[in-house]
């Protein structure tokens, strides 16, 4: 038999090899359509947004005007990084004359960003935060990304992006995140399960490392920042106390969004940021924070709520409205929601008790 006639059966480890961000999206639509191209495109590029800020992050201590402050604020009142303006400027970059995205909308920006050429063919919308976790920036510790793609609805004429104010999480096609730590790795749903990809520096590719990872039920991890304990209200408070007093719990806290979300997927538990007493809303950006994650963890088999509601089903009033965030393991998310429940009742039947003793 000549080897024409041979059937090719690879080395697993060269599949293994084979198995890069793009292919594993039309792997994942079952399509070599038109959208399963555009889908894989947008990926790629959001790949290459993450080899180029992975690639600054590495040299940051020896790049002059990489870390540091820029001296402005952003829409949100916070003071800007470079690397955040940095990063902001690579998604852009990476998707002009695309032809994939028409516009763009970050945390950094007030306004979305239209990329006017590519909006007769580009149907999407890309929602990203830059870089999460700015604060590790300047200390070399881990910081991400975060990214959602939305199908856009409308012409968005009068540029006032109002399709994202009248969907919630539900509409999002796709999510992810980019971890920049000892490795960088992009995990990703597309609705069918999260999977995770290591970037291997000497192909310069993503390459498949987890496929459809599942949370676990419960886990041991409770990862909120503990210096907030008195300006959260009571519900919070009982929480924390309720752990302290249980054996089998374990603090985790990186002050980095997406590194903290990261453990959770593989190890389970739960992250908090919830709203204050002064804050109710929390710090959280909804559309480029909280409502990618919780698609992520939803996919992975866990869940994200704001307390009361969950965070998939929040329709966002303005375009960096926030949301406090309680997500993970299905059943540590909802233990925290027994006790914002258990002093909603108390607070509802003291007030029954104190209407029964007004006479009428
Ligand atoms: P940062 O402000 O450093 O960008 O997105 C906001 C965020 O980081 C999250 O990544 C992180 O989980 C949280 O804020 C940390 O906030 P605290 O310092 O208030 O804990």
């Amino acid at each position: 038999m000549s080897n024409v006639d041979q059937p090719f059966i690879p080395e697993p480890a060269l599949d293994r090899d084979c198995m890069t961000l793009s292919r594993h999206v039309l792997q994942q639509l079952h399509s070599f359509g038109a959208e399963a191209q555009d889908l894989s495109a947008i990926m790629n590029r959001i790949a290459l947004a993450a080899k180029l800020i992975a690639r600054r992050l590495t040299r940051a201590g020896l790049v002059a005007g990489a870390l540091g402050f820029t001296g402005e604020m952003n829409v949100q009142g916070e003071s800007v990084k470079k690397m955040d303006v940095y990063a902001n400027d690579v998604f852009i970059s990476v998707f002009k004359q695309s032809g994939l995205v028409c516009r763009l909308a970050s945390e950094e920006m007030q306004k979305p960003y239209y990329i006017p050429e590519n909006c007769p063919i580009g149907r999407y919308t890309l929602l990203y935060d830059p870089i999460d976790g700015s604060s590790n920036v300047d200390i070399n510790i881990n910081v991400g990304s975060i990214f959602a793609i939305r199908q856009q609805e409308g012409l968005d004429e009068d540029g006032t992006a109002s399709d994202l104010l009248q969907n919630n999480g539900r509409n999002q096609i796709a999510a992810g995140y980019v971890l920049y730590g000892p490795s960088t790795m992009l995990v990703y749903s597309l609705g069918t399960g999260v999977h995770a990809f290591t970037l291997d520096p000497s192909l310069g590719e993503f390459i498949l490392s987890s496929e459809n990872i599942r949370l676990p039920d419960h886990g041991s991890i409770y990862s909120v920042n503990e210096g907030n304990f008195w300006q959260w209200e009571e519900p919070l408070r009982d929480y924390i106390r309720y752990v302290h007093r249980h054996e089998g719990y374990t603090a985790r806290y990186g002050g980095a969004l997406v590194g903290d979300i990261h453990r959770i997927l593989f190890q389970g538990g739960v992250f908090l940021y919830p709203g204050t007493v002064k804050k109710p809303e929390g710090k959280l950006r909804l559309l480029y924070e909280s409502a990618p994650l919780a698609y992520l963890i939803e996919q992975a088999g866990g869940r994200a709520s704001t307390g009361t509601q969950e965070i998939l089903d929040v329709v966002p009033e303005a375009l960096h409205a926030r949301s406090p965030l309680i997500i993970g393991s299905k059943d540590d998310v909802a233990l925290v929601e027994s006790f914002i429940q258990d002093r909603a009742r108390a607070v509802e039947e003291r007030a029954a008790r104190e209407r029964s003793r007004i006479p009428q």
